[in-house]
């Protein structure tokens, strides 16, 4: 088998990569350990940043977005008894988040692969890239143990934060910086009415929490619960008696609870690989980087990366011209930094650190109490919520 670009990895990275370049005329194989059903399973991302949806429109994959989706023209916090506004819209010239499941962009994004006959191998095991540092790099993987191979002419590893392509470059040619929040996310999704048309974050001395939603009948929250917890431990009602406590009381009366229909726990971290390229071998997405979710960074710095790249390879192919691949990596981690950043900062206003004790917790009150009084300081929030340009 041959191809032009192969691709490790079919979550939102590495499909739309491949849809971009197929619509470009650029052939692509993507090879995915998993099956498609458990690829769809996972419930991850909900806001999309402005420049994401506006690539999936380019790319053919929006109508389902633009229908079912929601625009946000604003997000809340709650703290210290106070719930504010932050008018993203006002604030930014007019620009707003799509909430739409990363969920439902995945399967937009396959539904499109299947239409363009996109080549989509899953259950690829032990996927291997070889002779990355040669102008003839491939992979081989094994699939109900038969033995394959693909050559190919550059190799994208969209394989997430454990995948094998980050793994792949030489130890002393890659630095990572990495930091590790001592807490995690419990996430719950619930058929219930949204307690809130807009998202709500609290700070909350109890811990963080997070109301957010995929419709107008699908809600999602988020509790901070302590590194070593397991999710057996927390029963649907534990969850929703927690989540009100956290909330300020006109919000937590309105609450609709219901059975979770899904219920998991994330971890957080900030994690960082440089360079995100090695001879022939190219990292896009949670291969390159990790942003603690509570900026809403993960899924949209993905995306950028695949706008930086999928363009390098368009320039390549199209005009013979290699600046953009040389110049990869380095565009795209500046605006993985900003982001790490902005998802560091929220992360750190946000959430309980115990280590801090109470004074920890009265700064965090007067910088949210200064943020809301300061035009410049909300004006600083919201253009990074919302997504800086590409
Ligand atoms: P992904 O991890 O989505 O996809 C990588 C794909 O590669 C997977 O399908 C995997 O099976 C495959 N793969 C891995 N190794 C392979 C190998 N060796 N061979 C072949 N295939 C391989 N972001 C937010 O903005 N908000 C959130 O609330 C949020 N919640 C998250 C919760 C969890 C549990 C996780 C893990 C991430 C969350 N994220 C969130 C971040 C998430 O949305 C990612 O940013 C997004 O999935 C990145 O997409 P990809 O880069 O495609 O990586
Ligand atoms: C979500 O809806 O899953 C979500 C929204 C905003 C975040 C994180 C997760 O910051």
């Amino acid at each position: 088998m041959r191809t032009k670009v192969a691709i490790i990895g079919a979550g939102p990275s590495g499909l739309l990569l491949s849809q971009i370049l197929h619509r470009a005329g650029i052939d692509t194989v993507v090879l995915e350990r998993r099956t498609r059903e458990y690829v769809l399973s996972r419930i991850r991302a909900g806001v999309l940043e402005q420049g994401l949806a506006d690539m999936l429109r380019a790319a053919g994959v929006g109508e389902r977005m633009d229908a079912e989706g929601q625009v946000h023209e604003g997000v809340n916090l709650a703290f210290d008894g106070r719930l504010e506004r932050l008018d993203l819209a006002g604030l930014t010239g007019g620009k707003t988040v799509m909430v739409y499941g990363q969920t439902e962009v995945t399967q937009d994004l396959y539904e499109a692969r299947d239409a363009m006959g996109g080549v989509v191998i899953h259950e690829a095991e032990d996927v291997t890239p070889h002779d990355l540092e040669t102008d003839r790099p491939f992979l081989t993987w094994h699939r109900g143990g038969e033995a394959f191979r693909v050559d190919c002419d550059f190799v994208a590893a969209c394989d997430g934060f454990h995948g094998v392509g980050r793994q792949s470059i030489p130890k002393d040619r890659i630095v990572e910086h990495e930091k590790v929040y001592p807490f995690g996310w419990l996430g719950v999704l619930s058929r219930t009415k949204p307690v809130d048309h807009e998202l709500i974050y609290a700070n909350h001395e109890r811990g963080f929490a997070l109301c957010s939603l995929r419709s107008d009948v699908l809600s999602r929250y988020y509790v901070q619960v302590p590194l070593e917890t397991e999710v057996e431990e927390w029963s649907d009602d534990r969850f929703w008696e927690e989540l009100g406590r956290r909330l300020p009381p006109e919000v937590a009366a309105r609450l609709e609870t219901g059975p979770s229909v899904e219920k998991s726990i994330a971890p957080l971290r900030s994690f960082v690989a440089e360079p995100l390229s090695h001879g022939r071998l190219f990292l896009a997405g949670d291969a390159g980087h990790i942003v603690p979710p509570t900026g809403a960074k993960g899924l949209n710095l993905a995306a950028s990366d695949v706008h930086y790249l999928s363009r390098a390879l368009i320039a390549h192919y199209h005009d013979g011209d290699e600046n953009g691949l040389r110049a990869y990596s380095e565009k795209a981690l500046r605006r993985i930094w900003k982001a790490e950043r902005f998802s560091w900062w929220m992360t750190t206003l946000l959430h309980s650190f115990p280590a801090d004790g109470s004074f920890g917790h009265r700064l965090q009150h007067a910088e949210l109490d200064y943020l809301f009084g300061s035009t410049a300081a909300m004006t600083a929030m919201a253009e990074n919520y919302v997504g800086l340009p590409y």
